[in-house]
């Protein structure tokens, strides 16, 4: 006889899905039980945690990862997660254990009572099946589901008696079987009609969003760039969860405001704007204006039919972005009379440390900690990136120059940052990444540098710590809040907390120790370490 498991690993095997990542209750042990020798577990000490692993993950390895989730309370702590990982279009299908079935209508302890209802609405199909022999094709339609654009996370709720039930050999053989593609060219018209606009307008730009990433197509956004002679702009960064295009292209130009005012404003003088990949846009906080100035129009290009009806102004082509963007290549001519954008300057060299507090001491600016990561940073190296205050100055100061390479959390929910890093590093084992976190986003993931250590993950930490929540506090002042609480960290010591966990970590001062202790780190392949900094509190954006 074939049991439910049985089939459903031989399912996961099939879709090359033999990790799974979890926090295990009593209701997922008969699911794990004689653990297969194939299959890896990746343990969390919590599911917010164990679904941003897994979000890294899937990102990195552009497939969907499997999260196994504990029965309610589980689940209710993975929310936050599954809430991000839908913004950064991971394909992740995440299970829950469930009461036994004849205790579910009593509702025995730990009954989910609602457990199709609890992850939504952050997924796209959510499912508790009707018999334990429905656990196969229920599986096989979260895999495809969660892997069909645009892509995200996907549930099933599995009582935790099924597992032993003899599966419908018949069903479970054809679900595992099943492949299902959502490559999808855009309309050919379409694109022809955008090729003539781009060719027959004065002044046209590229936005180049984090799907292009995703689908591998930064060569293809590159030739058209340049062929076309289009400045390029990253998306805001509030929702630029990749990075779309070579950041030390000289067409490059920079990352447009996330607010709706001064982002339109940017856009001035241009008569075509061609977004691929992203949202239009990711707006926050709230500088009213117009949503394109007078005399532009825009043309987004996603595989997301949701960001294509949902959009405020512009029109939209639904369809992969690598396909479109190699079409508008081989149709559009090249761009003889239209003179490229000036490169952007150089970063100069970072401000001088800043003063803090009465007592007359000095901190390093944000800036300064940046540069002194780029002076450190290797080619080859993944950046994974929750701080918030720094953002802008990473990216001005890195320029990133290969595919990959940036992941950040597009939904603004914090706790995404260690716990991506390690599902990058697991995806990417000979890659170096760096994951910079400001100290009070990290305490949100803070149990995954348990799981850094426990799997020997390589990552190198770069903790800002300035204190406070500095970003909140220039909200306060763009919002014309005074007062409020809950604003300042004081005596928060990430290091002390990570040798807690069994990692290595130190705390550094000034530029120059911090170039010297990342390059060590960077470089270093033997299991995890942290480096914390003290920063100057404030916006760090040069
Ligand atoms: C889950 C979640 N809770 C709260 C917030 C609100 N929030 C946004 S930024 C921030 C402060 C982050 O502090 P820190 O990492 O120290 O960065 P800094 O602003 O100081 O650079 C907070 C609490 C959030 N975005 N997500």
């Amino acid at each position: 006889m074939t049991t439910v498991r049985e089939a459903t690993l031989e399912l996961l095997r099939a879709h090359g899905m033999t990790t799974i990542f979890g926090n295990p209750g009593s209701t997922e042990l008969p699911m794990l039980a004689d653990f297969p020798a194939d299959f890896r577990y990746v343990l969390g000490l919590q599911e917010l945690v164990v679904v941003g692993i897994a979000d890294g993950y899937a990102q990195a390895t552009g497939r969907p990862a499997h999260v196994n989730l504990h029965t309610a309370p589980g689940v209710g702590n993975a929310v936050g997660g599954i809430f991000n990982a839908q913004a950064n279009h991971a394909p992740l299908v995440i299970t829950a254990g469930q009461q036994v079935r004849a205790q579910i209508t009593i509702e025995a302890n730990l009954t989910n009572r609602d457990a199709t209802a609890e992850p939504q609405p952050y997924v796209k199909y959510s499912h508790e099946p009707a018999r334990a022999q429905d656990v196969p094709t229920a599986l096989a339609r979260a895999i495809h589901a969660a892997s069909l654009p645009p892509r995200g996370p996907t549930f099933v709720s599995i009582p935790m008696d099924d597992w032993s039930q003899e599966a419908d050999s018949d069903r479970a053989l054809q679900a595992a079987r099943r492949r299902v593609s959502g490559r999808a060219a855009p309309d050919p018209s379409a694109l022809a009609e955008l090729a003539r606009r781009l060719a027959d307008a004065r002044s046209p730009i590229l936005v180049a969003g984090p799907e292009i990433d995703a689908a591998g197509a930064w060569e293809a956004a590159v030739e058209l760039a340049e062929k076309q002679r289009l400045p390029v702009w990253a998306p805001p960064a509030t929702g630029g969860s990749r990075l779309g295009f070579p950041e030390d292209h000289p067409q490059f130009v920079g990352v447009l405001p996330p607010a709706i005012g001064p982002l339109s404003q940017t856009l001035d003088g241009h008569d075509l704007v061609l977004v691929v990949g992203s949202s239009v846009f990711a707006y926050y906080p709230y500088l009213p204006g117009p949503l394109l100035p007078e005399g532009t129009s825009l043309v987004a290009v996603t595989s997301d039919p949701v960001d294509a009806a949902r959009a405020p102004m512009g029109e939209a082509i639904v369809g992969d972005v690598g396909l479109a963007l190699r079409a508008l290549v081989e149709l559009v001519p090249e761009a003889v009379g239209r003179r490229p954008p000036d490169a952007r300057p150089a970063p100069g060299s970072p401000s001088s440390p800043a003063k803090v507090g009465d007592g007359g001491g000095t901190r390093i600016t944000g800036t300064q900690a940046m540069a002194a990561l780029a002076a450190a940073w290797r080619e080859d190296a993944i950046a994974v990136v929750e701080t918030p205050s720094s953002t802008l100055a990473l990216r001005n100061r890195l320029r990133i120059s290969r595919p990959g390479s940036y992941y950040f959390c597009a939904s603004g929910g914090l706790g995404f940052g260690i716990s991506a890093a390690l599902g990058v590093q697991l995806a990417q084992p000979e890659r170096p990444v760096v994951c910079v976190l400001g100290e009070g986003s990290a305490q949100y993931g803070i149990t995954a540098l348990w799981t850094a250590v426990a799997y020997r993950l390589p990552v190198t930490f770069l903790v800002l710590r300035n204190d406070e929540y500095a970003i909140l506090k220039w909200f306060s002042s763009l919002e014309q809040v005074s007062g409020a609480p809950g604003l300042d960290l004081p005596g928060l010591d990430v290091a002390a907390v990570a040798r807690g966990y069994g990692m290595t970590a130190r705390q550094v001062s000034g530029a120059d120790e911090l170039t010297e202790a990342l390059s060590q780190e960077i470089a270093a392949e033997d299991g995890p370490r942290l480096i914390q900094v003290d920063v100057a509190p404030g916006m760090w954006i040069e």
